[in-house]
């Protein structure tokens, strides 16, 4: 098959051999139509978050095909089956994908990537659908629950957000949305949540109805991580966005029907280099409080995007070069300040909301890794923000007062040591003298089962652990913790419990002031919980 090899090579490689059942590519393992579709798909679902869709690499290695077909089909099985300590799951020996499996993705890796299909204004608006008209919606809530504490909780596997009662703890809805929901943000007037699928879609979830349901849907393209609302005085709940990692794009939306209006692609050329980058994902988007704008991280190019939506057909986008990989962060206490990581770069890039520009580029090791971050007030530094890591037990202080810490703004002014790496999140409140630290990828599970938390006021002290998986009292399972949220008063903290799907789950619920357990909300469809959302803290930046 000489001749079809070279003809599917001069054609641009994969492409399924006519009238044959194999896909051909030079220097590749041969491998049928169906191992090539399956594979497809489940790079899709496992491996394009870190890897890229066009295996770019990006959090993790690039996996191109002069790397691939050098390594060969052997030594991927075995990467693909045990991981690495870098930071590569164990696909085989944790269960989750069969021999056969592997042994397909190994060589389906030695391939061409496959193009994935572009995702225009045309699928967009076929996909989106308004259920209940804005105008037909209640005026006021129609139930007795406190809109304000309600929590989002994302239930990854199971493709529902849970809509809780931080209140009661009562499950009030369950509510069908895309795949994998990564999170949900409060519209400015707390009265909506919107949720992003990895699949791209948006749900718009009215917390006024009863129970609280999905009144406006989009698929915003094939891939996504970030939804946001526009936050700036006189815009509330106007204007939503949302970014994508595939097509490399964001879209600017009506708040409240979701309908699309405006496009903008982001691939480009990369800061520093000036490389082009033919897929730059969209990571984390923050609405600004300080003018009309929505900051859009770019994480392949490294660049901030301050996109003013108050004439969305003359576009107005401020640039601002960072650093390459930007992926996640918040405010500062006082809302002026944005920083987030570049997390390959070992970076916190801070942005001044206000004067629109980059304040610094603090040095974080190593793969800074914040969420929202945690804001405190330091004994000796004043205000200051933090982040922990995937790649060490450190976790970064930055200075964010300016005005009365000049000398300690926008530097590392003290790294704490916690558990140890695999961290994701950290959490505080301004009522709390608390500050947790989760280590859900560390490979001990008595270390990725527990949380660290220090006392704010006597930091020197270390940390004290608190067995959460323990307190949850389930079966067998990974039954990693994830992601510390305050309720709205800010007295309590919750935590996952995130197992497999076939396995029993937990959110944890623990009160701030002892430290000990108050209640565990479990059942059969508490599956795979991940993050949390309280209305009140993530729609006024409380963390
Ligand atoms: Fe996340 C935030 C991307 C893996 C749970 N995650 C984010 C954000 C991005 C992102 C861009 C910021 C959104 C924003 O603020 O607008 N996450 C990615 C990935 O690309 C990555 C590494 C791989 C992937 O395939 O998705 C990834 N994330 C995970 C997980 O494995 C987690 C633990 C479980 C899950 O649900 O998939 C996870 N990510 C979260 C959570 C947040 C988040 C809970 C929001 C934290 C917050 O407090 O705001």
């Amino acid at each position: 098959s000489t001749a079809t090899a070279a003809e599917v090579g001069y054609k641009g490689a994969p492409s399924p051999v006519e009238g044959g059942k194999m896909v051909i590519t030079p220097g590749a393992p041969d491998m049928t139509e169906e191992e090539f579709a399956s594979s497809q798909q489940i790079y899709f679902e496992r491996c394009a978050g870190c890897h890229g869709v066009l295996r770019k690499g990006a959090t993790g290695l690039p996996l191109t095909t002069d790397l691939t077909q050098a390594k060969g089909t052997d030594f991927l099985k075995a990467l693909i089956a045990y991981g690495s300590p870098a930071g590569m799951p164990n696909w085989g020996t944790s269960g989750e994908l069969t021999d056969a499996q592997i042994d397909a993705m190994a060589r389906f890796l030695q391939h061409e990537p496959p193009m994935p299909p572009e995702w225009g204004m045309k699928e967009m608006r076929d996909s989106w659908i308004v259920h209940v008209k804005p105008e037909d919606r209640p005026a006021q809530p129609q139930h007795k629950y406190n809109v304000d504490n309600m929590f989002a909780v994302t239930l990854r596997d199971a493709g529902e957000v849970a809509i809780i009662d931080g209140d009661s703890y009562e499950v009030i809805s369950y509510v069908p949305t895309g795949y994998a929901v990564h999170i949900s943000r409060a519209s400015s007037s707390g009265r909506y949540f919107s949720t992003i699928g990895r699949d791209g879609k948006v749900d718009l979830i009215d917390l006024y109805m009863d129970p609280p349901q999905v009144v406006a849907e989009i698929k915003i393209g094939m891939e996504a991580r970030s939804v946001e609302n526009s936050r700036y005085k006189g815009y509330e709940d106007k204007i939503a966005i949302a970014g994508a990692y595939w097509p490399p794009h964001y879209v600017l939306m009506d708040g409240e029907s979701l309908e699309p209006h405006k496009i903008v692609s982001t691939r480009g050329y990369v800061t520093g280099t000036q490389e082009y980058h033919p897929e730059p994902r969209v990571a984390a988007i923050v609405g600004s409080h300080k003018h009309p704008e929505f900051i859009v991280n770019v994480k392949e190019t490294g660049k901030i995007l301050l996109v003013n939506y108050e004439n969305i057909d003359a576009l107005q986008v401020t640039t601002i070069d960072a650093a390459p990989f930007l992926h996640d962060g918040g405010w500062d206490r006082s809302g002026r300040y944005f920083l987030t990581a570049a997390n390959e770069s070992d970076k916190i890039a801070v942005i001044d909301a206000q004067e629109r520009t980059l304040k610094a580029l603090v040095p974080a090791e190593r793969i800074p890794h914040p969420g929202r971050g945690a804001n405190i007030e330091h004994p000796k530094y004043g205000p200051v923000w933090i982040t922990s890591a995937l790649g060490n037990a450190d976790i970064t202080l930055i200075g964010t007062d300016p005005d009365n810490y000049p000398e300690h703004a926008f530097k590392a002014v003290e790294v704490l040591q916690g558990q140890g790496g695999g961290s994701l999140f950290v959490k505080s409140h301004p009522k709390s003298t608390n500050l947790w630290v989760d280590t859900t990828f560390h490979p001990e599970a008595s270390i990725s089962q527990s949380v660290a938390v220090f006392d704010i006021n006597n930091l020197d002290a270390g940390y004290e652990v608190l067995p959460i998986a323990e307190w949850a009292d389930l079966g067998p399972g990974p039954k990693r913790i994830v992601q510390p949220e305050y309720n709205m008063a800010g007295d309590e903290v919750w935590f996952s419990v995130w197992s497999g799907m076939e396995e029993e789950s937990a959110i944890v619920i623990v009160d701030d002031k002892t430290r000990t357990l108050r209640h565990v909300i479990k059942g059969p469809r508490m599956i795979t919980p991940t993050g949390k959302f309280n209305n009140y803290n993530t729609r006024n930046e409380v963390y």
